[in-house]
């Protein structure tokens, strides 16, 4: 059994990304978290484990139905078009997400009236007033001190003076259990730094929220006061019980509940680690055992390659994934976005470090390994891959990376279980560099060093699928094996399974060097 900190691998891992507002449209931003969470679904899958992997979209609330306005449509017109585009953003990333939730789905309707009807019926909702000042961009409420200059401080944007009669939920109820909660699950919400955050919001006391509104039609009905809608982030966090069936299929609820991990953006832990933890408990279930967050990434004004037709400073959310994976292709880009930002911090993002990185990690590590290996053994080995041998320095290399790897992708660190790999990469690299078998003559010692090399490439090869799993497909088959690495799982990533005798395929650079514009 692999050792973990989190309840969250049993042999089932059900992740899940933000829905996302369908205002705006897929970017660097959103793409960055989506990846994350596709690799470490697909790092759980090589592992073994039963995986369900959820995305979607986010489609009811005031900025939809405003914007639907402006743009001349229904609301439902509007998602409609506008879901489509993550979806189709997520298949031209090789997103292998098991489901797409639609918050306008009928599935979700019904689970959302039945989750908040159980807090009704358990005394946790009741009818007041509400005024507050409210930012139609973030869907949230303000109060005056906590506007910057009189501005929402995430959108800098005016808030309006909202009035209302609502139904609350008695989140004020949940101080003493959520901290209960928080002690008695250390791991609950990750990093330390991020759990901090969440628990300093808890100390600093609860105020009951209203979770209804009047104002708008463009929501699910409260079931027992047909004059109210849910208020869309209400409505938004049940997604994740929604598409495990809640209310209408208890058994995949308990199956897959205790396995969530909730992979979201540092500005909305709030939602995830108090209120809803909060509401599950309200409903009568468990609070779900993992938020994992991540950090923003960055834009600091620098210039753009040229071909992204622009020059100046831009907008995260003005990069369009398609552009990027136009010029750097598709597993560039994710392996940069899970190599260069650790989950948890911030990360800058610039065409400068996504160049730098494809240039030295993919070009001249990766891609030149590989090259210079069906090269040698097309020319030293008759163009067929020997066996490796037991004893080889880079076995021990391997086990490194491989329980390295593991360890990093368990505790949702990517970018170390990347960092990890590429150690392997250095070390067949530097391997081939002392022992030149471009030099020798062919026969049993060029054999074994190319034994030694392949065999590192297929345990690299297994170790990048969750990363780039096109890439890890094509190395698979240039170097003579059947099928794909997911065939096979981690556990054939031990020292000395390539079979030797398969017919190596020196085939087209994989990462052809680009010129940078500094
Ligand atoms: O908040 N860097 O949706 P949203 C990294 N619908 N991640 C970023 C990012 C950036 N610059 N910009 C966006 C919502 N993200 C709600 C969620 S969940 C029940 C409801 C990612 O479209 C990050 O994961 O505003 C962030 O949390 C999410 O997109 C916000 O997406």
């Amino acid at each position: 059994m692999r050792r973990s900190q989190y309840p969250c691998s049993v042999g089932r891992f059900y992740i899940t990304t933000p829905i996302y507002y369908v205002t705006d449209a897929p970017h660097v931003g959103t793409a960055y978290s989506t990846i994350n969470a596709d690799a470490l679904a697909r790092y759980h899958r090589l592992a073994g484990d039963e995986v369900l992997f959820l995305t979607g979209t986010d489609e009811h609330g005031q900025k939809v139905a405003d914007t639907a306005e402006a743009n001349g449509v229904t609301p439902q017109e509007w998602t409609d078009r506008t879901s489509q585009r993550f979806r189709d953003a997520w298949t031209m990333l090789n997103i292998s997400n098991d489901d797409f939730i639609r918050t306008t789905e009928d599935r979700h309707a019904e689970s959302v009236q039945k989750f908040l009807t159980a807090i009704y019926e358990n005394g946790y909702i009741y009818k007041g007033v509400y005024t507050g000042m409210y930012c139609v961009s973030c869907e949230d409420y303000y109060t005056s001190e906590s506007l910057n200059e009189g501005l929402c401080p995430i959108h800098r944007r005016p808030v309006v003076e909202m009035e209302e009669e609502n139904w609350f939920f008695r989140l004020s109820a949940f101080e003493d259990r959520l901290l209960e909660y928080f002690t008695s699950h250390p791991g609950f919400t990750t990093p330390e730094t991020k759990r901090n955050e969440a628990l300093a919001f808890i100390k600093g006391g609860l105020q009951d929220i209203s979770i209804t509104r009047t104002s708008i039609s463009w929501g699910i009905p409260v079931p027992w006061d047909s004059a109210h809608v849910f208020y869309v982030w209400y409505d938004a966090l049940i997604n994740y019980l929604t598409a495990i069936g809640y209310g209408r299929d208890d058994a995949e609820v308990d199956k897959w509940w205790p396995h969530v991990t909730h992979l979201i953006g540092k500005e909305i832990i709030r939602f995830h680690s108090v209120w809803w933890p909060a509401m599950c408990m309200a409903a009568g279930i468990e609070p779900p055992a993992h938020v994992q967050v991540h950090g923003w990434l960055l834009v600091g004004g620098q210039k753009l390659g040229k071909s992204m037709g622009a020059s100046g400073a831009v907008k995260l959310t003005d990069i369009a994934p398609k552009t990027l994976v136009d010029e750097f292709g598709v597993d560039a880009l994710r392996y940069f976005l899970l190599r260069d930002t650790p989950l948890g911090t911030d990360g800058e993002f610039s065409i400068e470090a996504l160049t730098s990185r494809y240039n030295s990690d993919l070009a001249n590590n990766l891609g030149n390994l590989v090259a210079r290996v069906a090269t040698v053994v097309a020319s030293k080995c008759d163009g067929v891959g020997p066996a490796p041998s037991a004893s080889s320095p880079l076995a021990t290399e391997a086990a490194d990376a491989l329980s390295g790897a593991r360890a990093a992708w368990e505790n949702f660190q990517p970018h170390l279980a990347l960092e990890r790999t590429w150690r392997l990469i250095g070390a067949a690299n530097a391997y081939l560099e002392t022992h030149a078998p471009w030099k020798m003559e062919p026969g049993a010692e060029v054999d074994q060093v190319m034994g030694d090399a392949l065999e590192a490439i297929r345990v690299v090869t297994l170790l990048i699928a969750p990363a780039m799993p096109a890439t890890a497909d094509a190395i698979w088959s240039r170097i003579g094996l059947d099928g794909s690495p997911t065939d096979v799982g981690l556990d054939a990533a031990a020292w000395g399974a390539y079979p030797g005798g398969r017919a190596v395929v020196k085939g087209d650079p994989l990462f052809p060097r680009i010129k940078s514009d500094a």
